[in-house]
């Protein structure tokens, strides 16, 4: 399945491309404009309105470390609902280490 990587390369976002870049997963990049990050078709993949986010189906993760650690799970685990739940608790943790 391909995921789809939502922001702009000059942005966190980099740090997903690069990632699924160099794991070789298939992936769409969905480069966004900053001013369309607050769009209401956007905050339901990112409430915070910030990139990255990453889309795999009909899971949503955001924070960019969360989103590398996910890409980087074989994905016969990282896919399963367990493991996915484990993800976003990695994204709170994430965000509240980074303040972000
Ligand atoms: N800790 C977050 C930070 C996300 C973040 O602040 N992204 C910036 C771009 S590098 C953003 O979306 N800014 C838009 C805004 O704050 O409105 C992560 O690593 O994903």
């Amino acid at each position: 399945m391909t995921v789809k990587i939502y922001g702009p390369t000059a942005s966190r976002a980099a740090r997903a491309l690069w990632i699924v870049h160099e794991l070789g997963i298939p992936f769409e990049h969905v480069a966004m404009e900053m001013k369309d990050l607050k769009g209401a078709e956007y905050l339901k993949i990112n409430p915070n309105g910030k990139v990255p986010a990453l889309v795999d189906g009909d899971f949503k993760l955001f924070e960019s470390m969360a989103i590398n650690l996910y890409s980087i799970s074989p994905p016969s685990t990282a896919r399963t609902a367990s493991s996915r739940q484990v993800s976003r608790i990695r994204r709170c943790a994430i965000s509240g280490a980074s303040g972000a």
